[in-house]
């Protein structure tokens, strides 16, 4: 396939690009973190969205090398960030079943000087979906380095619920379908105001994904989430846009 064999070359040539979007604690009213968002700039077609080359990259097992990219350039980055920002990175399923993970993301906060704590690896539960004994003591593994684990796309999986009992997540993300809907579905807010309600109940913190205006920010906020992220706040953007947020925070 055409994009394969563009995709081979694309580490390589450096075509590959962190951006970077902020993510709200709302009840201190300040930037928490970041999350990377990996974009791909194509030589001819441009910015190629994630949706039509992450299954690719996967397939082909080229997510490992990349996988092992982005942990490293995240953290490299977020250790120029003032202060405890933190920055989350997205894992796949694949990067789990590898037993160079967690040495992966070891020799990435080593050679960034990062410090364990403001690394938060992002994982969805079709990481869990085999329930099996090597995903657990991969997680437990990478607690000990001292990173942090949210649940990503949280309430679109299965049986969450059971994840919830057999991990000790660090944070829960609420997934934007809930969000996007709830001024409207009375169901959608019910499930955000649960999923918020759960979480401080484990002593959780929740954050609604895809915040876009003030009024679903004051429903999220009602509804007892800890931190938002969306294009309300911001859109991903490139490490080198982010200075002028950066020099605010300091
Ligand atoms: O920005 P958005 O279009 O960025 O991302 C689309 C999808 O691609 C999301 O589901 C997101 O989790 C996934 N994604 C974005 N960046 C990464 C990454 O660095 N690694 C992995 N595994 N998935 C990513
Ligand atoms: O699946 P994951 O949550 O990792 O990916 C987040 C995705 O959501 C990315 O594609 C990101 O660009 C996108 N995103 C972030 N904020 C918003 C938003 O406010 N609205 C919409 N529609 N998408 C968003
Ligand atoms: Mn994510
Ligand atoms: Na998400």
């Amino acid at each position: 396939r055409a994009l394969e064999v563009d995709l081979r070359k694309a580490i390589g040539n450096g075509e590959f690009e962190l951006f970077y979007q902020p993510q709200i604690n709302i009840q201190k009213n300040e930037i928490g973190g970041f999350e990377a968002l990996l974009r791909w700039h194509h030589p001819e077609r441009g910015l190629v969205p994630p949706a039509e080359f992450i299954p690719v990259i996967e397939e082909t097992g080229l997510i490992l090398p990349l996988g092992d990219w982005i942990i490293e350039e995240a953290c490299k980055e977020a250790a120029s960030w003032p202060g405890d920002v933190h920055v989350a990175v997205n894992l796949s399923p694949i990067q789990f079943r590898n037993r160079g993970l967690v040495q992966s993301v070891s020799r990435a906060l080593a050679v960034s000087g990062l410090a364990p704590n403001r690394l938060e690896l992002e994982i969805t539960e079709s990481v869990l979906l085999q329930d099996n004994e090597m995903t657990i003591s991969t997680l437990h593994q990478l607690r000990r380095l001292g990173v942090r684990i949210a649940m990503d796309d949280f309430g679109t999986g299965y049986s969450s619920l059971s994840y919830l009992r057999s991990f000790p997540f660090d944070k829960i993300k609420i997934d934007q379908s809930f969000v996007r809907e709830m001024s409207q579905r009375a169901d959608c807010l019910a499930i955000v105001q649960s999923i918020a309600n759960l979480g401080a109940s484990l002593g959780m913190p929740t954050v609604a994904e895809g915040i876009e205006t003030e009024d679903q920010l004051r429903q999220i906020q009602a509804a007892g989430c800890t931190d938002a992220q969306g294009y309300f706040f911001g859109r991903p953007k490139p490490a080198r846009e982010l200075v002028h947020t950066m020099a605010a925070l300091k």
